[in-house]
């Protein structure tokens, strides 16, 4: 049997990288609602994200898009967000809110288009290289609407090409990640619909290419946990984009819609080592919050991430692999979901307490009159794009 205090050095070493823009107005594509308190500037995206770090422990850095965070002074935003205890994260490119790239970026037809996305991509990394970002995430909005309108195949190709040009730019420790996304924008093809397009294409390129998966970007009733065991035997899951989903690409609180699935996805994430001490896997959000308020949307979301990994860690091993191996299918069962059961929430207040943390984030924010504070200075944030 596994205790509480056994898994406590291994959740002590959770982190999950927040999105920059969780914090700014979202919506769909009939209305993005206002917010009292969203942040007018990166940096109060970045002071925002450190919000939710000081009242958890748990979300050490802040992801930020490109163009939607460009800054001037790099080094600048770099001290304001290590000031404020936490680091820059993955910088995430942009190539689909510019009108050349209706037709594609990467696969499009004519070599100019390709060579302007590809030059968004080195932007990316010389922005990588003054915020000292390990991590480029790709995601595409490339595909076709009809059957006919695109050749496929000389789209891989294409693309094959720019990722290799891209790949070639980054410096020894920087990564590329290439995010998959089965429909949306385009309704007929994707060219990097799902893990396997995207291993195909991360594995041509060399070790420090690797697949980025996006939990709500499976069609329903995907056996995601099963993606996650592969990606990782093979060595190449370099990240998450943790939310969840009951229609399409909703981008709700991860755990909120099914938090049993986020428990199978931690499970096999601490099988295959993605929370050893050496592990590179990035355990990141991509969330927006359309009609709740931000910071506690994303405690919210940190904190669910937590309470399954704890659950996912007191599986009892020895116990589940002695009935696998028995052919005990019921025992085998029983014991999975005796660790989805158990209630761990008074453990967690009680250890977050004994490292100085607020035993309940959540409540403490809340309390904390932080919100009320942002309301009031904060007059007229913006909408910082949609995800
Ligand atoms: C695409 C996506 C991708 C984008 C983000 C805003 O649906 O998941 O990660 O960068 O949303
Ligand atoms: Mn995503
Ligand atoms: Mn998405």
């Amino acid at each position: 049997m596994t205790s509480f205090a056994d898994i406590t050095p291994t959740l002590e070493r959770l982190a999950i990288e927040v999105p920059s823009w969780a914090y700014g107005n979202s919506g769909t594509r009939f209305k993005v609602f206002g917010t009292p308190g969203t942040p007018r500037s990166v940096e109060e995206k970045i002071a925002d994200a450190a919000t939710v770090n000081r009242f958890t422990g748990l979300a050490p850095a802040v992801a930020l898009h490109i163009p939607w965070d460009l800054v001037d002074d790099w080094a600048a935003l770099r001290r304001y967000a290590e000031d404020q205890g936490i680091a820059l994260g993955t910088i995430n490119s942009n190539t689909f809110q510019d009108d050349d790239y209706k037709l594609g970026a990467l696969t499009h037809t004519d070599p100019k288009i390709r060579q302007k996305a590809i030059d968004h991509h080195f932007e990316c990394i010389d922005v990588m290289d003054a915020t000292g970002s390990r991590d480029l995430k790709i995601w595409l909005a490339e595909g076709s609407n009809y059957p006919g309108q695109a050749d496929m195949r000389g789209r891989q190709d294409r693309l094959s090409e720019s990722l290799a040009a891209i790949y070639e730019r980054l410096g020894e420790t920087q990564r590329l990640v290439l995010e998959y996304k089965f429909f949306e924008p385009a309704f007929y093809h994707t060219d990097v619909p799902d893990w396997g397009t995207s291993y195909v294409q991360v594995s041509a390129l060399g070790d420090r290419a690797k697949v980025c998966l996006d939990t709500g970007h499976h069609a329903p009733g995907t056996n995601i946990e099963f993606i996650v065991a592969q990606l990782l035997r093979l060595g190449k899951l370099g990240s998450f984009d943790f939310n969840s989903r009951f229609y399409a690409d909703d981008d709700l609180i991860v755990g909120a819609a099914d938090p049993f699935q986020l428990f199978r996805i931690m499970v096999e994430v601490i099988r295959g080592g993605g929370l050893d001490e050496d592990s590179e896997v990035a355990l990141m959000l991509d969330q927006c919050h359309n009609i709740e308020k931000k910071i506690p949307g994303q405690i919210r979301s940190v904190l669910n991430v937590q309470e399954m990994t704890a659950r996912a860690l007191l599986l009892d091993r020895e116990a589940l692999t002695g009935a696998q191996e028995a052919g005990e299918v019921l025992d085998a069962h029983e014991i999975f979901m005796d660790a989805f059961s158990t209630d761990v929430r008074a453990d967690l207040a009680a250890w977050r307490e004994s490292r100085g943390l607020p035993a309940h984030p959540a409540k403490a924010y809340a309390a904390s009159g932080h919100q009320e504070g942002l309301e009031a200075a904060r007059v007229g944030g913006t909408q910082v794009g949609w995800s």
